[in-house]
């Protein structure tokens, strides 16, 4: 698959460190087989999030310098302000210092107790946010989106029929619609204009406001210029306006489609509910012209913002996800199709079948990654989902058991993303030797972050593990 090559060139390298498989194997030992706990100067590509983790441009940079770092009225700020004015078209502007803060500042300040949230799905900040409030997060995304092999263009879309069904039959406890762009826990998968249309009639039938979670929205917009028909033409800032158009605010991780390390924000129609989350802001944030940024940060957005929509970095950006995919598919190794916007997801069932979901093959071969190759993925699957059912007592697997390979915007070349399918695929060859993993320390909640396993001894006789690689 052909696709074009990097629209930028490098100025300011980063050199990384390469460590022995010895070491490898000590750091990860000693992270319980935890891969948040190593230490990410003994990574090789760190494939662990696309958030917070861009490389600016020569722009932004030079935008930092520009701070105005004054507590009250920095000019930055309005910079802020105008480029998320005129890029997502809502008046009220509130900066918070990432994406779950403006989550929690809306939803502390709209829901109550015994409401419900419908989303297409709820990315777990936001359900964690709303389950916070004692509010139920309603996840109705179409049937093809929880399919990892159905094919189908805008497998992130929210099904009308659904929301119709839920409006009319709890009106009363909805307070708003959200719908995530792109659909992170179901695969970076895009949302369709048409959708989105949709979804604002059935949501002004009923006078509920609709909400975009926007973080990767560039990435959303490119995929409707490239894939809706009547769109192909229309440069991606307009789409994305007139995707916005059709609803009523939004949160934003500027983290992800923002291009900078830190930053997020709301942005909202609704005078009263701004005034009421900028109380709350003063309170938790900081001042309503920095809501917990340096000016500087502020700056570096509102560059990013703009840069995000140059239809040559979404062509290379899109294309190099899309390009590792096609690589690992190639190689029959088994992944989340299509590709979405910021990741490639394999599906650990399918690449380890010898292992049951108790056994966490998802986390067996992000262990197997960072072992031999030095690579950081991430488990999407078994390891951070499954929940202990106090009826019965037994484990309840998610039905997906995911490895997420997320690429970080203008950070890696086309050669590491050739060393990662390499090295992915050198594992499959050797996929039966993978080890199923138990845990031996959680924590109550969010356990992915800090649990210790261990492998499962193999059975009859003790195996080695994946052998070392020549390289
Ligand atoms: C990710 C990160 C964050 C996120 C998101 C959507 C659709 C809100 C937020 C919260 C989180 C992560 C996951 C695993 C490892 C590291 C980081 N997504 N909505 O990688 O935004 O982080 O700024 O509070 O995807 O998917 P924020």
């Amino acid at each position: 698959m052909r696709f074009p090559a990097e629209p930028f060139r490098i100025k300011v390298v980063e050199p990384l460190r390469r460590v022995s498989r010895e070491e490898r194997e000590r750091l990860i030992r000693e992270a319980g087989l935890n891969i948040f706990a190593v230490p990410a100067d003994s990574i090789y590509v760190d494939l662990l999030t696309d958030s917070g983790t861009s490389a600016m441009s020569d722009h932004q940079w030079a935008g930092l310098m520009m701070g105005d770092e004054s507590y009250a009225g920095s000019k930055n700020f309005f910079h802020f302000r105008d480029a998320v004015r005129e890029i997502f078209g809502f008046p009220h502007v509130i900066p918070t210092h990432q994406g779950r803060v403006a989550e929690n500042l809306l939803f502390s300040t709209i829901l109550k107790k015994g409401d419900i949230v419908p989303n297409n799905i709820h990315f777990d900040t936001t359900r964690a946010n709303v389950e916070h409030q004692g509010a139920e997060a309603l996840d109705l995304v179409i049937d093809e989106g929880l399919d990892p092999s159905a094919d189908h263009p805008f497998k992130g879309n929210l099904d009308p029929r659904k929301l119709e069904r839920a409006l009319t039959q709890h009106r009363d406890r909805i307070p708003l619609v959200m719908i995530t762009v792109t659909n992170n826990s179901g695969g970076g998968q895009p949302v369709s204009i048409a959708n989105v249309r949709a979804v604002s009639e059935v949501c002004a039938r009923h006078g509920v406001p609709l909400f975009f979670d926007a973080c990767r929205f560039a990435e959303n917009s490119y995929f409707i210029q490239q894939r809706e028909s009547g769109y192909a033409n229309k440069p991606v800032r307009e789409i994305a306006r007139e995707m916005f158009s059709y609803g009523d605010g939004c949160t934003m991780s500027a983290k992800k489609d923002g291009l900078v390390n830190i930053g997020g924000f709301l942005a909202m129609k609704n005078a009263e509910w701004a005034e009421r989350i900028t109380n709350l802001l003063i309170l938790i944030e900081g001042f309503p012209t920095y809501g917990g940024l340096a000016g500087r940060d502020l700056e570096a957005i509102a560059r990013g913002l703009q840069e995000v929509l140059n239809e040559d970095y979404l062509a290379f950006r899109i294309g190099q996800v899309a390009h590792l995919g096609e690589m690992l598919d190639q190689a029959g190794v088994p992944i989340v199709k299509p590709v979405g916007g910021h990741a490639v997801y394999i599906d650990a069932r399918r690449f380890a079948p010898h292992l049951p979901q108790s056994q966490f093959p998802g986390q067996a071969l992000v262990v197997a990654l960072y072992l031999e190759f030095g690579i950081r993925a991430v488990e999407v699957g078994s390891l951070m989902f499954a929940q202990l059912d106090p009826a019965t007592g037994e484990t309840r697997y998610p039905k997906l058991d995911l490895v997420r390979l997320a690429i970080p915007r203008r950070v890696y070349t086309t050669e590491h993303m050739r060393y990662v399918a390499d090295s992915v695929i050198e594992i499959f060859r050797r996929r039966d030797t993978l080890r199923g993993l138990r845990i031996v320390h959680e924590a109550p909640v969010l356990r992915h972050f800090t649990a210790r396993l261990e492998e499962i001894a193999a059975e009859p006789a003790p195996r080695a593990a994946v052998p070392a690689p020549s390289r």
